[in-house]
């Protein structure tokens, strides 16, 4: 059976960058990274999904009403919106997750397209059987994304370079880069990505 990759882009959004709401040390800088490899797949017609942090404004999620973080990523605002570097391809599939004010979701898996199907049926539906993991941030929405797609049976690759973590706690985004590795994970660059995938 031949393999079927995609590329899963996880929350680059202005408010996880540098001088957002949240922003994760150095979370721009791989944004180059990331468009490069979305050419890859395009060019291959392997498909690409984004994932985005969807907040309503008032979240249990948010330190505010009980949670952990600032407010961000809230609904039609900007600091939500797809940092403005990222060149999501057209026919990019959207998912948006966060959206339950009574609980916080990091995992793409709670993650619901526009058209409000979940990201394992858009990945069943697409006939892919590999996803190929990138964004932010490390330690939360990465981890929590890359854990479940091996629950599922899914084959993960995370591109390391293209990754960055918020570390709340120090040394929270290393030992999530452990935990992945363990679960049965690799890592690979993007560099020489080409080599590794069909077509
Ligand atoms: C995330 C912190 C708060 C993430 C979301 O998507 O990684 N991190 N909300
Ligand atoms: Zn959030």
């Amino acid at each position: 059976m031949s393999r079927r990759p995609a590329l899963l882009v996880v929350d680059v959004q202005n408010d996880f960058c540098p001088g957002g709401a949240l922003g994760v040390p150095e979370g721009d800088r791989i944004i180059p990274r990331i468009n490069r490899t979305i050419k890859l797949f395009v060019r291959r017609g392997l498909p690409v999904l984004a994932t985005r942090d969807w907040h309503p404004r008032v979240t249990r999620h948010f330190k505010e009403f009980g949670g952990a973080w600032p407010p961000h990523c809230v609904q039609g605002t900007k600091g939500a919106r797809f940092h403005p570097k990222l060149t999501l391809p057209e026919g990019a599939v959207i998912l948006s997750k966060g959206m339950d004010p009574d609980q916080d979701s990091y995992s793409g898996f709670q993650a619901l397209s526009l058209q409000g199907r979940d990201l394992e049926s858009v990945i069943r539906d697409l006939g892919i059987d590999e996803v190929f993991l990138c964004g932010l941030a490390t330690d939360y929405c990465v981890r929590a994304t890359v854990l479940d797609a091996l629950r599922r049976g899914l084959r993960v690759r995370v591109l390391g370079d293209a990754i960055r973590g918020v570390d709340l706690h120090p040394g929270d985004s290393e030992r999530a880069v452990k935990e992945m590795r363990q679960a049965g994970a690799p890592f690979v660059e993007t560099r020489g990505l080409a080599s590794s995938l069909p077509g």
